[in-house]
């Protein structure tokens, strides 16, 4: 069986699904192959905050609705150390503007709902299994319904490859004809969910000996929390009890606070790395999102990033299909790239303000305090911290 269409969007999570709602509201005929049910994308809980620009970005395309009736916003996060904590109003300090908690599989919902309601062809439980002809311009695309033996093909004119961190988009690059950059990093984390309404109005960074931990807001009645372990430290090494008392000991303060615990939602271990594939493009294939970058947590970048690329695809593609013009296709990569690496440098440099480090109390530790010292009392490195996590 084979179908034409003009993009094929491999992947049904923020990158593909902003993409896909722009180029229907531009006109542009496209279908978004997604592998896993509806059902199980709407209920597939990641990140929670959203950058402001993320923000700006989705209401300036009439996307922001469910954010708007349903998000909380926030301006102020806290860091804790040995027992004492201050927070930083990065909203304020970042000109007035704020993050928007608002679960990913939300903004998904929400995503897939508007391209539907918009006329939009999106397949469920569509297996992609191969692309053909990347280099050229007639790409194919290969993929399996679920329940039928035949496989199908589409051909498109451009295929955008939105399918995450392990999709198979990403593999049709030569080896020869990218790089990729990668970074293991040093500590390893556990994420959990719990439903368990939050025990503080901002999210918390605690640096502790034993650990980092993180407080993140997600609803009223369900929370995510971090905690820095070994690297590949299985989840059945973290029964429900050892959680919350490590959490308790790593967020406790020198003043009254407890900590809300409830039922544990999700506990994962979690890789952390980083990884970022040059040119995020190759003939008529184009990666967006985690398909082209990785990102750890720290800093809540990655599915801000994964909107910002569809968004400068979106435009760039309807240029191409529409006026014949290629030239923002073209600069594509070159156009992301800057953004991307500027999340991962202002990731990491959190990353290392927050870990307890390998050497214990030793000259590592030292410099942490000192950088958190500076952090709380430098006002222009609060400004620079502010704009940076905030996206302003
Ligand atoms: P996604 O969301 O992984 O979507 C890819 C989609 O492609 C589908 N797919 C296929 N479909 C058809 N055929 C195939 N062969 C396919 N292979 C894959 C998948 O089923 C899936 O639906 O990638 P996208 O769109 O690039 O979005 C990236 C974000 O999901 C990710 O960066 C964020 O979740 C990262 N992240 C956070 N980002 C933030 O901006 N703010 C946060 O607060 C935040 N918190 C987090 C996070 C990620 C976390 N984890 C679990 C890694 C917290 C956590 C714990």
């Amino acid at each position: 069986l084979r179908e034409d269409t003009a993009v094929v969007i491999v992947g049904a999570g923020p990158a593909g699904l902003l993409l896909a709602n722009r180029l229907i509201q531009e006109g542009v005929d496209c279908v978004v192959l997604e592998r896993h049910t509806r059902a199980a994308v709407e209920a597939r809980a990641r990140a929670g905050v959203l950058e402001h620009r993320s923000a700006e970005l989705l209401a300036r395309h009439g996307l922001a609705d469910g954010m708007h009736a349903a998000a909380a916003k926030h301006g102020t996060c806290e860091f804790r150390r040995d027992g004492t904590r201050f927070t930083v109003p990065y909203g304020e300090l970042a000109g007035g503007v704020a993050h928007w908690v608002y679960p990913q599989q939300f903004l998904v919902r929400d995503l897939i709902a508007s391209f539907l309601e918009a006329g939009g062809d999106l397949r469920f439980a569509a297996e992609v299994g191969e692309l053909a002809e990347v280099a050229t311009e007639r790409p194919s695309v290969t993929y399996r319904q679920a329940g039928e033996d035949r496989q199908r093909t589409l051909r498109a004119r451009l295929v955008a490859g939105c399918d995450g961190p392990k999709g198979v988009c990403a593999r049709q690059v030569p080896a020869g004809a990218r790089r990729v950059y990668e970074r293991q990093h040093e500590w390893g984390w556990l994420t959990v969910l719990a439903a368990a309404p939050p025990s503080t109005e901002h999210p918390i960074y605690a640096l502790h000996r034993r650990g980092f931990a993180g407080h993140m807001l997600r609803t009223a009645t369900v929370s995510r929390y971090y905690l820095q372990c070994v690297p590949g430290d299985p989840p059945e090494n973290w029964p429900a009890e050892r959680i919350w008392s490590e959490l308790d000991a790593r967020l406790a303060v020198d003043e009254p606070w407890s900590l809300t615990r409830g039922e544990l939602l999700e506990t994962r271990t979690l890789e952390m790395r980083s990884v970022v594939s040059v040119p995020m493009q190759h003939g008529s294939l184009y990666l967006a999102g985690d398909a082209a970058h990785v990102i750890t947590p720290v800093g809540a970048k990655g599915a801000n990033l994964a909107l910002a690329d569809a968004d400068v695809l979106a435009t760039a593609m309807t240029r191409y299909l529409r006026d014949g013009d290629r030239a923002a296709l073209d600069a594509y990569s070159d156009t992301r790239l800057p953004a991307i690496w500027r999340a991962q440098a202002f990731s990491r440099w959190l990353m290392e303000l927050v870990h307890a480090p390998a050497d214990g109390d030793g000259f590592a530790a030292q410099l942490q305090r000192a950088r958190m010292d500076e952090l709380r009392t430098n006002p222009s490195l609060a400004a620079w911290f502010a704009g940076q996590y905030v996206g302003a």
